[in-house]
């Protein structure tokens, strides 16, 4: 598979649960502008069938090697960044995993459940980055009680993994060159943001800046009969500067990352 079919594959799947990415891919294309994508994320659970160690050899079989690694402590994550080898325009890839032994006992026999439905050999292909739930429907008592202790928790049981943002490049807009023009965009067209920390996570000076929509909502059927409506996937916009030694920063921040997990918050 080459990263293009990864990636237009990706796309189909993250935009059917995530409707506004593609109202506001067009929008900027309305605009004349040639969308490109910084990076894309995905979320997982460690020590299962699809663990982060478990998925980077698919990364790998398309051309992506590790080269960042982050920790979340207070949400009990850990994470990688991966770039394309040979083609600097790829998307990056931001690859995190909940550290389940690391949530209260009734949380770990939950997710202990959902695991334990997951085939030993799940990963076989790059496919499995948009396979979505590998286990039974969550019943709505396991949702909350998930999203007690962890939003990403309540999140990935329900959604699975797959694409949970694409990231606009704005390094590569023209009529938009400011995450402020972007965010002043899409808040004119009805757009609901992320606030957390404020609308723009980081700065110039520490060579990245993002902000990102709220995620999508979508109505959920829950395994015990209640119908909710829950947050699915949402769009991130990135604009990257350039370090003192004259390159890009092409990595990631964590005190950034740790508010953009929150776009998929249910509060
Ligand atoms: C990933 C959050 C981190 C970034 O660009 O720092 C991130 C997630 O929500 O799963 O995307
Ligand atoms: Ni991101």
């Amino acid at each position: 598979m080459t990263p293009n079919d990864f990636f237009a594959s990706l796309w189909d799947h993250y935009t059917d649960i995530t409707p506004q990415a593609q109202r506001i891919q067009e929008l900027f294309k309305s605009h004349g502008e040639n969308v490109l994508n910084d990076h894309v994320a995905f979320r997982t659970f460690n020590n299962s069938p699809i663990s982060l160690e478990k998925l980077e050899p698919q990364l790998e079989a398309i051309g992506y090697k590790a080269y960042g690694a982050f920790r979340f402590e207070s949400k009990h994550l850990k994470a990688r960044c991966y770039k394309h080898q040979t083609d600097a325009d790829s998307p990056k890839v931001f690859l995190s995993e909940l550290i389940v032994e690391e949530l209260p006992a009734n949380c770990q026999d939950i997710i202990g459940k959902f695991i334990a439905q997951i085939p030993a050999d799940a990963v076989q292909t790059p496919a499995i980055f948009w396979a979505g739930r590998l286990w039974e429907t969550p019943t709505e008592v396991e949702y909350l009680a998930l999203a007690v202790h962890s939003e990403y928790a309540a999140w990935l049981s329900t959604m699975g993994l797959q694409a949970n943002h694409f990231t606009v490049s704005i390094n590569h807009l023209k009529k938009f060159p400011t995450i402020e023009k972007v965010n002043e965009l899409l808040q004119k067209e009805g757009y609901a943001l992320n606030q957390v920390g404020g609308l723009v996570k980081g700065s110039p000076e520490s060579f990245l800046e993002q902000s990102s929509t709220m995620a999508d909502k979508v109505d959920y059927s829950f395994a015990d009969g209640k119908q909710k409506t829950i947050p699915s996937c949402f769009y991130e916009f990135a604009r990257r500067h350039t370090m003192p030694d004259g390159v890009l920063f092409d990595s990631f921040i964590e005190g950034n990352a740790d508010k953009i997990f929150d776009s998929t918050s249910a509060k």
